[in-house]
């Protein structure tokens, strides 16, 4: 036995049939207690959620939907598959939630299987600008079937709806999508529904990364507005890996089916139970303290960065996540990323708006609030992380030992001073 607290038990029990892999992950626990998370979509769940992807419900086959499955011995994955609704619902305010996708690109491949036909025009926002894969990406199942008509955000980092506006009128297309994977301001979800009205459109808004702040009212809620609300369950939201569909009621029947048989097959209803965990954990008044100190550490954050003489796309951030652009300072996303990994922090390269560098080396890093707030940082630690990060700008090209080791030490000790996974 080794000394990781609560997590022990279940090391424990991996190396007795397999130490390859309990060594791995003893690794990996270690990494995620020893480094800061700035990784904007990553978080670290409740040992609650964990014990459920662990539970005997991965050994049940339940293809269908509660009380209506394809398989006997459905009694009790019915129920809590039922509980994992009803809080969706209740947590957004939704008329219908479909709680089986396995993640937020299949929850959206389902929308598009109910909503479009190949060939259709569907508008999102373009990848490199913050948009996510699914939203039309050339290399996605969205940009390969589909007609897409892409929008990005002007110099301020900010989507210019006017634009969007003229493209829909232009492009007339049948499915609207809006929400992001690297967007630091407010999105204006009652003026994409004005939009996507114009040209009678549905309108699908991916929330993945602002979830929880959707959920606690810190971001507009898009659920009164859109046809569809798609999410992962995985990031702000602090879940198990996994998707969620939210819809009004004229479009249930359609979505169900979109999931199964449409894309899916059995559900996951062990990572099923650890969602409804998550959204009761999610419910509760600490978690709404949470998605706050999201957003207070984000900004804090930003403000250390640009303190520090850096830039942030649209000069800082109003939610979870921000990117740092290094053009001034004539550095590479890959650079800094590794730097940053060299010195504890993890994060991950992303382009810039308009980036002069490819996908793979990229003029930015993305840098997100959402992990370590859930460890216990606050303003005072993310200062301290944005003056970190800036001094490992400086030495990106070289990686100066001696100066990697001193910032090295500085992570781990604001890591050692909020353990992770030890109680
Ligand atoms: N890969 C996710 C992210 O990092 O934002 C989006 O799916």
């Amino acid at each position: 036995m080794s000394d990781y607290g609560v997590m022990d038990m279940e090391l424990e029990i991996i190396r007795k049939t397999d130490l390859e892999v309990a060594v791995l992950i003893e690794e990996e626990l270690k990494r995620q207690q020893n480094t800061i998370e700035l990784i904007a979509s990553e978080n670290f769940t409740s040992k609650a959620v964990m014990a459920a992807c662990g539970s005997v419900l991965t050994n049940k086959y339940a293809e269908g939907k509660p009380y209506k499955r394809f398989y006997n011995g459905c009694e009790n994955v019915d129920k809590i598959e039922e509980l994992a609704q009803i809080r969706a619902k209740k947590l957004f305010g939704a008329e219908h939630a479909n709680v089986q996708p396995h993640s937020g690109a299949q929850a959206n491949m389902a929308v598009f299987m109910y909503a479009v036909k190949p060939g259709d025009t569907v508008m999102g926002m373009d990848l490199s600008n913050g948009g996510h894969l699914s939203h039309g990406s050339p290399v996605n199942f969205s940009g390969l079937y589909f007609n897409i008509v892409s929008y990005g955000v002007n110099s301020q980092g900010e989507i210019d709806y006017d634009n969007v506006r003229e493209l829909a009128l232009k492009h007339r297309p049948k499915l609207i999508i809006c929400g992001a994977s690297n967007y630091s301001k407010i999105i204006d979800f009652k003026r994409f529904k004005e939009i996507a009205d114009e040209v009678n459109a549905y309108l699908l808004a991916d929330i993945a990364h602002i979830a929880a702040l959707v959920a606690t009212g810190y971001h507009p809620s898009p659920v009164p507005y859109a046809d569809f609300v798609t999410t992962t369950t995985h990031k702000t939201l602090r879940g198990p890996r996994g998707g969620i569909i939210l819809c009004k009621e004229k479009h249930a029947l359609g979505i169900d089916k979109a999931v199964f048989p449409g894309v899916q097959g059995g559900p996951l209803e062990h990572i099923i139970a650890a969602k409804a965990i998550a959204l009761k954990e999610a419910l509760s008044p600490e978690f709404k303290q949470y998605a706050n100190q999201i957003i207070l550490n984000a900004k804090a954050l930003a403000g250390s960065l640009i303190n520090e003489g850096l830039d942030i796309v649209g000069g800082g951030t109003e939610n979870h996540v921000m990117t740092l652009d290094l053009r001034k300072q004539n550095k590479t996303g890959k650079d800094v990323a590794n730097v940053l990994e060299l010195a504890g922090i993890t994060a991950n390269k992303n382009t810039v708006p308009n980036d002069p560098q490819s996908p793979f080396v990229t003029s930015g890093v993305r840098l997100g609030s959402p992990a370590v707030t859930t460890r216990g940082f606050k303003e005072i630690d993310m200062i301290e992380t944005g003056k970190i990060i800036a001094e490992a700008v400086k030495i990106s090209d070289t990686k100066e030992p001696a100066i990697v080791k001193e910032l090295r030490k500085r992570s781990l000790e604001l890591c050692k001073k909020y353990p992770l996974y030890t109680d």
